[in-house]
């Protein structure tokens, strides 16, 4: 009897271990020990939402980060627009507080893009903030300023850096097209990408000691210089100077186009960047939106902001998609975030005040989201989030082994009667909704809803 009970606990152990492997991949197949940091997920994960800043020199002509070199910018033109950026008016406690008006828990700064540029003071690079008329590098006063204000701090470094002399690729113009019929194994190449990774880690073990970040977001994987086993190095080098480090699924060569979902486990990466796109519900593997609040990542005169509809219904589809919002913004030149889109955030985080309960900390479900409604979970409760009005009565599948204790509005407490039956309950709604945008209904239950399944989209 006793030997049966061990048999079972190792074998329980060991399904348990295949399960979290098959859950999160870390460090992919060439480190199959690397686990994700489960703690530092977790903490991810409640934050919800967070704020995305793209910012470089390239403000001054309002083109987007990177992907103007050469194209509306010329190329020449571009690579000196550092000798003019003098943003005078930057103020790093002004953008924490617009995150922190906005509800946003964690900040991610391009400290580098595709145009190589380094926002940072940076040894290993001429082409940074320090040589500009400003003067001195802003990574750390925002890092400074996170910490004081209670925001966690994420860089944005990309792999691909068009301005670099060892990447081998320089895009967009001809060369880049000349390159793409080579490939790393050309002993050339080869020896400029092992320079050009050591000056990575370089700035990257840079970035970690001086600002501390908690994640690491990488992106321009995509590019054939780049490969699986260089983001799996990676990876496990990072990991290995921060052990608590989240680092995005760009980081190795994973991710399925903008969807942004991880392929593969053998894939190294600690949770999928889906972009400009709600995520598909997953509850199974951590993930994030990244999306604009207007149309260009960087700054752009008159860019059109989304309404303020759009933003929370975006941020209320992601976490009952059971994801993360990073939201992006692109201040101006002179260091401000456009007055436009701080009163945005703003809205955001005045919905937040009163139904930020249903946001932070949740997971997402149990019902799969629709268009008029998503769900999100806690301790004893369900929030339904109603984004439009349902009609008279809301009728939803519901395991009958769970008594409902209560239902009322998270804004304004005021009780809705519920009747459950078998299999199902059923709300009587008032004519109007306490907010026109999006009501939460809080379900007070007598089990945890975390034991709650997907309830798939049958009746309702
Ligand atoms: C990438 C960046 O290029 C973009 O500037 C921004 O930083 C975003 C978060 O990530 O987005 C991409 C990447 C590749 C393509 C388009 C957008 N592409 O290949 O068309």
């Amino acid at each position: 009897m006793k030997q049966i009970k061990i048999y079972i606990s190792v074998t329980v152990v060991l399904l348990l271990a295949v399960a979290s492997k098959a859950q999160q991949s870390g460090g992919g197949e060439a480190n199959p020990n690397l686990f994700t940091h489960q703690k530092a997920l977790k903490a991810f994960q409640d934050n919800r939402f967070g704020l995305f800043i793209h910012w470089g020199p390239v403000t001054l002509r309002g083109e987007e980060i990177s992907w103007s070199r050469g194209v509306q910018i010329p190329k020449k033109e571009y690579d000196n627009l550092y000798k003019e950026f003098n943003p005078v008016l930057f103020n790093a406690s002004d953008w924490v507080k617009t995150a922190r008006d906005a509800g946003m828990k964690y900040i991610v700064l391009t400290t580098r893009h595709h145009d190589g540029f380094s926002l940072w003071d940076s040894q290993y690079s001429d082409y940074d903030m320090a040589n500009t008329p400003y003067g001195k590098g802003i990574v750390g006063a925002l890092a400074d300023e996170c910490k004081k204000q209670g925001i966690d701090f994420g860089i944005y470094y990309s792999i691909c850096d068009w301005h670099h002399e060892d990447y081998p690729v320089e895009y967009p113009d001809q060369k880049y097209q000349f390159h793409t019929e080579k490939n790393i194994t050309d002993p050339e190449v080869k020896m400029q990408m092992d320079r050009y990774t050591l000056f990575m880690k370089n700035q990257l073990k840079e970035l970690i000691e001086n600002y501390d970040p908690s994640l690491i977001w990488f992106d321009g994987e995509w590019e054939w210089a780049w490969t699986h086993e260089m983001g799996m190095d990676l990876y496990s080098y990072l990991r290995g100077l921060k052990d608590d480090l989240l680092i995005n699924n760009r980081v190795d060569k994973g991710r399925q186009g903008m969807e942004g979902t991880t392929k593969s486990h053998i894939f190294a990466g600690d949770f999928a960047t889906p972009e400009q796109r709600v995520g598909s519900f997953d509850d199974k593997n951590a993930w994030e939106t990244c999306m604009t609040i207007a149309q260009q990542w960087a700054w752009k005169a008159n860019d059109k902001v989304k309404s303020k509809k759009e933003c929370i219904h975006t941020l209320l589809q992601t976490v009952g998609g059971d994801g993360n919002l990073l939201f992006n913004v692109g201040p101006m030149a002179d260091g401000r975030i456009e007055k436009r889109q701080v009163e945005r955030l703003k809205a955001m985080g005045d919905w937040l005040a009163i139904n930020g309960e249903a946001v932070y900390g949740t997971r997402g479900g149990p019902y799969q989201p629709t268009s008029y409604m998503v769900s999100t979970k806690k301790n004893n409760k369900i929030y339904l989030h109603l984004l439009s009005h349902p009609g008279k009565d809301l009728t939803l599948p519901f395991p009958k082994s769970i008594k409902i204790n209560k239902a009322y509005f998270l804004d304004g407490n005021a009780q809705v009667k519920v009747n459950q039956d078998k299999a199902s309950f059923d709300i009587n709604l008032p004519d109007s909704l306490p907010d026109e945008i999006a009501s939460v209904i809080v379900l007070e239950l007598n089990k945890p809803a975390a034991d709650i399944d997907v309830i798939e989209r049958l009746r309702y």
